[in-house]
């Protein structure tokens, strides 16, 4: 079972492709890091950011894809419309089961992204994705609704374009689940902690590795918000301390 991670490096490690690699290690599943962007950031202060070219993505996913089986894989940060086009012509080429964790704006406040690379994902990437995973701002840029309720969650994850969770850390703790058009809500208990760096990230990673497990999509959604709230009970995620 080899998954793989195509995002970008936080050097602090609780967020991107170390994140990553250490949540597939914690759920048992072997993980390869394909790297979008450098950034410089602590879990406070984002400084900066140095992408990778488009060319050079593809050389590396093109590297592990010569001698590496890999069916599922999760997209993190991918920075510009042409990273994401780059990334959708791979998953079609090597018929990848993609889990994509549209990102935007990191939790310190800086910008992931080159420029509004919304509709990018929405052209590209979700038509041929099993499951995005947006939190409520990213649902909002990716639907064009407005979300302050739960029926806004479940007209938004309606509109976007592939099987959707959005995230309910900023919706009272309420999930709103889309697969193949039958909605449900999980409610979780909200926890009070500064330490919510990387959850995003965590979340789609343990998805992947749930389902490269054997999970289906929904109990693999289910155990992986049990992952990330234990995470953040325990203020550690993507370690072994995680119920799975
Ligand atoms: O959680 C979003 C995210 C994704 N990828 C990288 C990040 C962050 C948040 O900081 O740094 C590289």
């Amino acid at each position: 079972m080899i998954v793989m991670s195509i995002a970008g490096v936080d050097p602090s490690g609780g967020a991107g492709v170390f994140a990553d690699l250490k949540t597939f290690q914690a759920i048992g599943v072997y993980g390869c890091g394909i790297v979008t962007a450098l950034t410089a950031q602590n879990p406070y202060k984002f400084f900066s950011t140095m992408p990778v070219s488009p060319e050079y993505i593809e050389e590396q996913i093109d590297s592990v894809m010569d001698s590496y089986e890999v069916e599922f894989i999760k997209t993190g940060m991918l920075y510009s419309p042409e990273i994401i086009e780059l990334v959708s012509k791979k998953v079609k080429e090597y018929r990848l089961k993609a889990v994509v964790d549209p990102v935007m704006v990191a939790t310190s406040g800086g910008d992931l992204t080159k420029e509004d690379i919304a509709d990018a994902f929405n052209k590209y990437l979700l038509p041929q994705s099993i499951l995005t995973t947006p939190n409520v701002s990213e649902a909002e840029k990716l639907s064009g609704i407005d979300i302050n309720t739960k029926e806004d969650a479940i007209k938004a994850c309606e509109k976007i374009r592939c099987n959707s969770i959005i995230t309910g850390g900023h919706l009272d703790g309420i999930n709103t689940i889309n697969i193949n058009g039958n909605v449900t809500t999980i409610k979780q208990k909200l926890i009070e902690t500064e330490n919510l760096h990387g959850t995003g990230c965590n979340l789609s990673s343990a998805i992947v590795a749930h389902l490269a497990k054997g999970n289906d999509l929904k109990t693999s959604i289910v155990k992986s918000l049990d992952y990330v709230y234990e995470g953040i009970k325990n203020g550690n995620y993507g370690t072994l301390i995680a119920k799975i």
